[in-house]
């Protein structure tokens, strides 16, 4: 049997994000966001679904605490929500928006959470939307602006800030492939956003340096490090192509390397990169998030773009048809330690999606304890190999809006019922209390 043995001061946590779980999204001032927008165009989100209500977070705040503390979590990972603060993304404040987090942060400390703020989870201003959105230079402007002002409100009490959530599916999801919001189809686009998403995200690490409260600040990448199909040259270099993109796009200017000069020639783009943006991009944090779920295999496929394809794995999938590869986390906690040479890491996002069985008051849930089992054995496994490893970020807290998979899967230890809100447990969040506590077999 694997080991789940952690050190003492091992971060444990859940994580949860605004438009997924709050609801409440005509309420109190909030402005438009572009996941508003765009759930409402037909065909976009499975079933026509919207954060609407959601897990209704937003009113349901104390009963989620409660559970928290019955699992003994020190953390809880939750993003703010821009359009909640400022309704037209810049301008004119709205002091509601930070009534309901300054409550929310309140409560999570008086039970003796520690509250991880991420600024940006995907929900921009459609205002900001409208005017360009992340292919915008001064969208990363107006999030510095944005991030002054959650500083100032809540510096105080949050001492950990996570600038951006997965630049790469803003990017690359929401301006190539246009199956996020705000739904462009346009690898240039993409291009520029990733740009300016970085650019933001330095921006905002200079504006928090600035205030001189002293808390942490990083961001949270989902890093694609495939392995290859074979052990042909060609696919190990497909792999590469592949990493350029996916993974170089953010951790090359994040910690000085550069963006991937090959991947940007062989696309034919140019980024609109100024003078003085790579220096503040590359401000050294003072940690990195991984937000890990799965490792494809990688291979070459000259008729493919970047001349390179995922290969099927022959792994099992979880309900998302995501191979479960708990070892690959391993491979990319080594990658990413060598690539940021050596800063603290979080996994700030960890999980899977499983059908669960609601029998009476229990919620059985055996494929999702397996999943976290083994990659919390990986992390144990990572800790001891000297990594620097420092805490742990279970995705979920609970069921919740899943973009564009709307509510058909489920990611959360605790049970949502979409129609009535009742909450229950599931046997995952028995297992992930026994792990915090030591005590999981
Ligand atoms: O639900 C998402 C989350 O918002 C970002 N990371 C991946 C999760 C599962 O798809």
């Amino acid at each position: 049997m694997a080991r789940l043995v952690f050190p003492p001061d091992f971060l444990w946590g859940s994580a949860t994000a605004a438009y997924q779980v709050e609801g409440a999204t005509r309420e109190d001032g909030r402005g438009e966001s572009i996941w508003d927008v765009f759930s409402r165009r037909p065909g976009r989100v499975h079933a026509g679904e919207n954060g609407d209500i959601a897990a209704d977070q937003y009113h349901r705040y104390p009963e989620d605490i409660e559970l928290m503390r019955g699992l003994g979590a020190g953390a809880y990972r939750f993003s703010l929500a821009w359009p909640r603060v400022y309704p037209e993304g810049r301008g004119k404040l709205n002091p509601k928006g930070f009534d309901y987090y300054q409550r929310l942060v309140d409560a999570l400390l008086g039970s003796g959470i520690k509250p991880v703020v991420t600024l940006y989870h995907w929900d921009l201003p459609q205002a900001l939307e409208e005017k360009g959105g992340w292919t915008a230079r001064d969208t990363a402007y107006a999030f510095a602006d944005y991030a002054s002002a959650c500083y100032t409100a809540l510096g105080d009490r949050v001492r950990d800030w996570i600038t951006i959530n997965e630049p790469w599916c803003s990017a690359y999801l929401g301006y190539g492939r246009g199956v996020h919001a705000p739904g462009h189809r346009s690898e240039s686009m993409a291009a520029s956003a990733a740009h300016h998403l970085n650019l933001a995200h330095g921006l905002a690490l200079a504006a928090y340096r600035a205030t001189g409260q002293g808390g942490s600040v990083g961001i949270a990448l989902n890093l694609s490090t495939p392995r290859p199909a074979t052990a042909k040259p060609e696919d190990a270099a497909a792999v590469e192509r592949l990493v350029d993109r996916d993974s170089r796009m953010f951790t090359g200017p994040l910690f000085g390397h550069g963006y991937p000069e090959a991947y940007l020639k062989k696309e034919g783009l140019a980024l609109p990169v100024e003078p003085g943006d790579m220096e503040l991009i590359a401000a050294p944090m003072d940690f990195l998030g991984l937000n890990y779920y799965s490792e494809p295999a990688a291979v070459d496929d000259p008729s493919a773009p970047l001349g390179a394809t995922h290969a099927p794995s022959g792994y099992p999938e979880t309900g998302m048809g995501w191979p479960i590869v708990p070892q690959g986390l391993l491979r990319q906690l080594r990658w990413a330690t060598r690539e940021s040479g050596g800063i603290p890491l979080y996994i700030t996002e960890n999980g899977a999606a499983f059908e669960d069985r609601v029998q009476g008051e229990r919620v059985h849930d055996e494929g999702r304890v397996a999943y976290l089992r083994d990659h919390l054995a990986v992390c144990s496994e990572a800790v001891h190999e000297g990594l620097p490893l420092k805490g742990y970020f279970l995705w979920s807290f609970i069921d919740n809006f899943e973009w564009a998979w709307g509510y058909s899967q489920r990611f959360g230890i605790v049970h949502c019922d979409f129609t009535t809100l009742e909450r229950k447990p599931k046997d995952s969040y028995y297992f992930y209390r026994d792990v915090i506590a030591g005590t999981a077999e």
